[in-house]
């Protein structure tokens, strides 16, 4: 029986999952998705072309992978037509390489609407959503009213549909929401006919069959293990579990088929949206981290923060995730600073000096503790590990020492090739 390899992001996200799922596609026979929806914005650049892809899993660029969208995932209609039609111009084999999970829950366009208006109820306190529907998607499925792929196989879809946008109406009224539902319908209705064209599934059984069979499979996380709706900095969070368990019950894998579990992270840190950011800089170096390393958000284009690399919450990202090997992600991003902080603890506002994420980390003024280094400051090669500067090497080997954890791979740039493997 071969394993499940999950790849997962250790920050807030937009670590660079995209680019390392295509560059790791060709060992898999499979790729899936197992949590969140059109919010992720998974970037891949190769040949000189730049494609963010959204809800399809990272591998459909690979002839012979299989991607699966996996029951864990909040699918939109509109957004996965959209998609595909985008990819339709690079001849892929879409059709007969991804399969979808029946189980998948769907977004609604009233989902949409009910994320703008819980926002904007929340005033201040907004999570800085995408927007995509996600919390309310994932809110009607715990909440046992969701609607799910499958669903739209069924003859009586439509008054299904009825049901729960009715619902839903109710509480677009109470928040003076206007919209034009014919039209929103329409749209969404000829996106779930689109949708009939795929494969529907149930991925539990493909996915397990495929184990026997000795495929080997990627499981690709979206977001990042601190927007984790359990750990992350709640409620500044995502509505899924983005940690490695997500893909058991995200895709029906049992946990003693869990291989290694790919941890990326940026040699510094982002966050977009709202919520505590410990090390986040909001000065010139801050701007020239974000110029640099074109900080905006691929799904929204949101200018993202940024910040020095922080080991407490990286170190707490490897804990609950089990993390077995660390892929260091754009250092060429730091090549134009002279010192490089790393934040090794956090001292909160009663003095005390601690490597432990506070519970109280959305109300806790932390100070990030600092060693700092000296910089490369120089560009960096794609190839030979052994071309890299020797302070870059020492800045990977700093964090090995710290995070107990191999740094197997490192990334200078966004192309396919600009890809170090170390053993
Ligand atoms: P949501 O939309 O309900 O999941 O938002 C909740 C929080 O999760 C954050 N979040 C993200 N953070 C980083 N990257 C994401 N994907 C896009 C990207 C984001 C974009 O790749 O750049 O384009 O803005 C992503 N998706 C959700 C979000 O910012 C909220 O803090
Ligand atoms: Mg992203």
């Amino acid at each position: 029986m071969s394993k499940v390899d999950v790849l997962l992001g250790l920050q807030w996200g937009d670590e660079g999952k995209g680019k390392i799922v295509d560059v790791l596609a060709p060992k898999y026979d499979v790729v899936a998705r197992f949590q969140g929806g059109p919010n992720a914005g998974h970037t891949l650049e190769f040949d000189g072309i730049k494609h963010v892809l959204h809800q399809i899993p990272s591998g459909i660029f690979r002839e012979k992978t299989r991607n699966v969208i996996g029951n864990g995932v909040v699918l939109d209609p509109v957004i996965f037509k959209a998609e595909i039609e985008k990819l339709a111009k690079y001849n892929l084999n879409v059709k007969q390489n991804l399969f979808i999970s029946k189980k998948a829950t769907l977004i609604l366009p009233t989902h949409r609407l009910l994320d703008a208006a819980y926002e904007k109820a929340k005033g201040d306190a907004k999570i800085g959503s995408t927007l995509k529907g996600i919390g309310p998607t994932y809110q009607d499925k715990i909440g046992r009213q969701g609607l799910r792929v499958g669903d739209i196989l069924s003859a009586d879809f439509g008054s299904r549909l009825k049901k729960l946008t009715d619902i839903h109406f109710k509480i677009l009224k109470d928040h003076d929401v206007a919209f034009n539902w014919n039209e929103l319908e329409a749209q969404f209705l000829d996106a779930t006919n689109f949708l009939k064209e795929f494969k529907l599934i149930e991925s539990e059984y493909f996915l397990n069959q495929e184990l026997k069979n000795g495929s080997s499979i990627l499981a690709e996380g979206a977001q990042g293990a601190l927007l984790d709706i359990d750990f992350g900095s709640y409620p500044f969070v995502t509505s899924s579990n983005t940690v490695t368990a997500g893909a058991c019950t995200g895709l029906g894998i049992a946990p003693r088929h869990i291989g290694e579990v790919y941890g990326i992270f940026k040699a510094y840190s982002t966050r977009v949206g709202s919520g505590p950011f410990p090390t986040e800089l909001n000065n010139d170096e801050g701007e020239r981290m974000r110029k640099e390393g074109n900080e905006f958000g691929s799904t929204t284009g949101r200018p993202r923060r940024c910040g020095w690399i922080d080991l407490p919450s990286l170190k707490y990202s490897i804990m609950i995730n089990g993390v077995t090997q660390l892929l260091m992600m754009k250092a060429d991003v730091l090549n134009i600073f002279p010192t490089i902080k790393i934040c090794t603890a956090y001292q909160l506002e009663d003095g005390t000096i601690t490597e432990v994420v506070p519970y109280e980390i959305v109300n806790e003024k932390i100070i990030p503790i600092y060693t700092e280094v000296k910089g490369w400051n120089t560009s960096l090669p794609s190839t030979a590990e052994g071309s890299l500067p020797s302070e870059l090497n020492d800045y990977i080997k700093f964090l090995e020492s710290r995070l107990n954890v191999p740094i197997t791979l490192v990334s200078t740039g966004p192309d396919r090739t600009q890809t170090i493997h170390r053993t």
